[in-house]
């Protein structure tokens, strides 16, 4: 007996010792690039099969369509109640290919972003009602809310300022943003850029631990949304925005930037991916990144490489399995 603890303990992967299922607050800017539609099919995927909890979805970006093209998501996923947040003032705005037509084509309720409850007042709320160090937080937009979260103020809904807050509750934030080991590239592109001030307030602040995940490269490896245009798919929001995205771009996939922060969020770096340690990520006051392996900050980790011996378009083929509605569910 003893032994096949010891030969279970060995296999299971980096984050199963923890909580199931993870409970997960997810935060987008749901606008200028696709992947974040595939990010949220493949959380929805993940609650499906119980592995992940969908305590709210907040929305980054102050362009009206991008909360109700999250509203559609979570609708064709059975999963209309979560509540959603969106930034309300001072937040970065992006135009977006599908957003508009995925809420005007698709059931939602919402309407619009600005009819959404403020994203600082719903993590406070939802963060105060949580158990100790339960909730994983997985941005994949820019870092706006987050860092209003960290600065909020004790109010009503808690009596401790946001990041007592989130240092009794959150686990850790999986932030999905840069491309390391360096960026120099100062077009304002990414998640870190747009906001640069929120970027580095929550690299510099964010009290507990932060798993950063990168792009470019890293993320271009990993081609998905090919699934999309299989016919059972035809009439899914996520073909729609995929196929509406992909128009010039000669081609029927796409990058999985922030696919990665959503299976790492959920299910850890392994056994894809490589979590590296050591380190800090350096944000300048552009936004642009360096991972400095001096001096290290415990508190920053990165996933950015893939785990010896794997092959990307493994964890392609993986990732479209996890992108969309599995047949009665
Ligand atoms: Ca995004």
């Amino acid at each position: 007996m003893k032994k096949l603890v010891v030969l279970f303990l060995c296999m299971v992967p980096w984050l199963s010792l923890a909580q199931r299922p993870v409970k997960i607050i997810f935060d987008t800017d749901m606008d200028s690039d696709v992947d974040d539609v595939g990010a949220l099919s493949m959380l929805h995927s993940l609650a499906s099969s119980g592995e992940a909890d969908i305590l709210a979805v907040m929305v980054s970006s102050l362009n009206p369509w991008s909360a109700p093209t999250v509203d559609v998501l979570n609708t064709y996923f059975g999963r209309p109640d979560i509540p959603i947040g969106n930034v309300k003032r001072f937040g970065v705005y992006h135009p977006s290919r599908y957003a508009r037509m995925l809420a005007e084509e698709f059931p939602q309720r919402v309407g619009s972003g600005e009819k959404a409850t403020e994203a600082t007042v719903l993590y406070r709320q939802i963060l105060a009602r949580q158990p100790d160090n339960s909730v994983v937080i997985v941005t994949v937009g820019d870092l706006t809310n987050v860092s209003r979260l960290l600065a909020s103020a004790p109010d009503t809904i808690s009596a401790l300022g946001g990041e007592a807050l989130v240092a009794k509750k959150v686990k850790h934030l999986v932030a999905m943003g840069g491309r390391y080991p360096v960026e120099t590239d100062a077009r304002p592109n990414g998640n870190f850029k747009p906001d640069p001030a929120s970027s580095r307030h929550v690299a510099n602040h964010w009290p507990t631990k932060i798993i950063f995940t990168g792009g470019g490269v890293f993320a271009n490896a990993i081609p998905t949304g090919k699934i999309y245009f299989e016919p059972s798919q035809a009439k899914t929001p996520m073909r729609r925005a995929y196929e509406t995205f992909l128009v010039g771009w000669n081609r029927n996939y796409h990058h999985s930037a922030d696919m990665i922060a959503v299976y790492v969020a959920v299910r850890g770096p392994e056994p894809f991916f490589k979590l590296q340690e050591q380190g800090m990520n350096h944000i300048f006051e552009n936004g642009t990144t360096v991972w400095r392996n001096e001096p290290d900050d415990r508190r920053h980790a990165l996933v950015n490489e893939f785990a010896e011996g794997v092959d990307p378009l493994v964890v392609a083929k993986k990732f479209d399995e996890l992108l969309i509605k599995k047949a009665g569910k």
